[in-house]
């Protein structure tokens, strides 16, 4: 494992055993190489890291510090709820509100490339990190044998990980859609939050290999709990 690596790993146990708390300033990353015995390079990458998956913020001039418990989901690679909470040295668990099988509506079923009216596997999840609840996921699968999903523990086991390790789908790529809105009374009675607390709806097709869709998923997530991250690079547009 690279040392910045295992850094980071060390950091990150620092706040799961409850040493840090949000808003603490950590270490410079002077002090962290001396602690450490390890470069001041290595230092930085991995609180660059960390600042970028979101567990840490940086104030100019003032140092970096643990950021509140928020969520950080980034926008750039493709990961699930449990690999977004695990990251975060949270616990996620997941309570199913529901699993059947579904015609698709109309806008699943351009979604998922399929006729209005096929079955799909729909599901239902409350999603929670340390047992506060942060989304609900309203999922819709189609694949050859998605009916089987219903046979599943899809409290015990991560979507992904199941479709991919034992259905053999590999998820590629997804596109996703967020939008803000206000919680409704179903969404804030699950989500213990007020109604018309401030909310973000994602909205994500995921797709398997030749560009096949395999999930449109509805999400709610707790405003105040949730934070999106993006890098954005800008194009060299006026090369000299
Ligand atoms: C994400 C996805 C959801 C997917 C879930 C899998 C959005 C909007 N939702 O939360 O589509 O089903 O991850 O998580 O981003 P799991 O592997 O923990 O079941």
């Amino acid at each position: 494992m690279p040392r910045y690596h295992q850094l980071k790993e060390i950091l990150r146990e620092r706040i799961r055993s409850g040493e840090w708390k949000s808003g603490d300033l950590i270490p410079s990353e002077r002090e962290l190489s001396e602690l450490y015995g390890i470069s001041r390079m290595t230092a930085r990458q991995a609180i660059t890291d960390l600042v970028n998956e979101g567990v840490f913020y940086r104030e100019q001039g003032k140092g970096t510090f643990v950021t509140s418990h928020k969520i950080t989901q980034q926008l750039m690679r493709l990961t699930g709820f449990t690999e977004d909470i695990s990251a975060r040295g949270q616990r996620p668990s997941t309570k199913v509100l529901s699993a059947e099988m579904l015609p698709a509506d109309e806008l699943t079923a351009e979604r998922l490339r399929i006729p209005v009216g096929q079955l799909v596997f729909c599901l239902q999840r409350l999603r929670l990190a340390d047992d506060e609840p942060l989304a609900i996921e309203r999922s819709q699968l189609n694949f050859k044998g998605c009916e089987k999903l219903l046979e599943e523990d899809l409290e015990q086991n991560s979507l992904y990980q199941l479709l991919e390790s034992s259905y053999g789908i590999p998820l590629m790529e997804a596109e996703q859609e967020l939008e803000a809105g206000l919680a409704g009374e179903e969404d804030s009675r699950l989500l213990k939050i007020a109604l018309d607390s401030a909310v973000l709806y994602t909205r994500r097709t995921t797709f398997t290999d030749r560009n096949q869709p395999v999930e449109y998923a509805r999400s709610v997530y707790c405003g105040n709990k949730y934070t999106f991250y993006t890098h954005l690079k800008r194009e060299q547009l006026f090369a000299s």
